[in-house]
């Protein structure tokens, strides 16, 4: 992390005044992040752009922060395994003139948001997946890491083999996928997202983060978007691309975000199980927010601040 801090400090208070709601005005720069660990990886992402780095570097940079957060159960190597034991990750990462790279299903790498760019950067593919996309990262110079749990993920996991049911829950503590997206002052967005995915989920099950599309799209011509929740019902809608066409099409990011999760629960009929969430940003800096449950928030950070906020809901708390 830089030594200056060019944004003012972290602020857990919710700007209650713009509740779910999208600024109307727009504002550049402009980073959003899902969850409350969104705010430091903003704070680093900010650092990163006023530091000279691209919007590219910004959103790399801010998610690697949450990657190395042992705190964190699902996104990183510390994050909660699959059914076998086994920590299996996702992650993609996207500039708004269409470049794009991910990986999915890779084990062993602390960093797989800089696996999905060098995917991007150095390969002619858009996404590597399990021990293909371990194999690349060998060869770029990747270290492999230690195959074991983490001390609080090998806790959890011991308690879940008690039953081995699998449930995927809502809102877990508030932490969950870390998607990013944003704009530099003039006008270039990029997005970035990283997770662990769904705990105990079947050894080979990829969701929708290392998806385009769905977990992360990016259009310099028309604004951003990117998705946290069940990721099969968010590739179902193509959650992310579906925002930024609505906005193509007119829409706010506000209406777009609704939109997403109108259509998300029109096809789901067990949705009091399933809890999704977008973000949106237009090419203008104006931001949307919205979810399926109560509970989900995300962070926004300007030059001037960077604030948690309680994202608004399709169903009422
Ligand atoms: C997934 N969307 O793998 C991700 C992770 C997540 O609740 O957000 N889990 O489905």
């Amino acid at each position: 992390m830089g030594t200056a801090l060019l944004i003012p400090s972290i602020s857990s208070a919710s700007a209650t005044d713009e509740k779910g709601k999208s600024n109307k005005a727009g504002e550049k720069p402009l980073i959003l992040s899902t969850w409350n660990h969104g705010l430091p990886a903003n704070q680093a992402a900010m650092e990163k752009l006023s530091s000279g780095g691209s919007i590219l570097d910004a959103v790399e940079t801010g998610v690697r922060d949450t990657e190395l957060d042992l705190e964190n159960l699902s996104v990183g190597l510390q994050g909660l395994p699959d059914r076998e034991g086994i920590t299996t990750l996702d992650a993609s990462i996207m500039t708004g003139d269409g470049n794009c790279g991910s990986v999915a299903f890779v084990r062993q790498i602390k960093h797989p948001i800089s696996l999905a760019r060098r995917v991007m950067e150095n390969t002619p593919h858009v996404m590597l997946a399990g021990e293909g996309a371990r194999q690349f990262a060998i060869a770029e110079g990747f270290p492999l890491e230690e195959e074991v749990l983490s001390p609080k993920a090998a806790v959890e996991y011991a308690k879940w083999k008690e039953t081995s049911q699998y449930k995927p829950v809502i809102n877990i503590e508030n932490h969950d996928t870390i998607g990013m997206i944003g704009i530099d002052a003039n006008g270039n967005m990029a997005g970035s997202c990283t997770t662990s995915g769904l705990a105990y989920k079947m050894h080979g099950r990829v969701g929708d983060s290392p998806i385009i599309g769905a977990g992360l799209f990016v259009d310099n011509e028309v604004g951003a978007a990117t998705a946290t929740g069940l990721g099969e019902t968010i590739i179902k809608i193509c959650g992310s691309f579906l925002i930024v066409e609505l906005m193509r099409q007119g829409r706010t990011p506000q209406e777009a975000c609704e939109e997403a999760v109108r259509r998300l629960i029109s096809k789901n009929k067990n949705i009091n199980d399933i809890q999704a969430g977008f973000l949106a940003i237009n090419k203008e800096g104006v931001t949307g927010a919205f979810a399926v449950h109560p509970g989900f928030n995300f962070a926004k950070a300007t030059l001037k601040e960077n604030v948690l906020i309680d994202s608004n809901s399709h169903f009422k708390p």
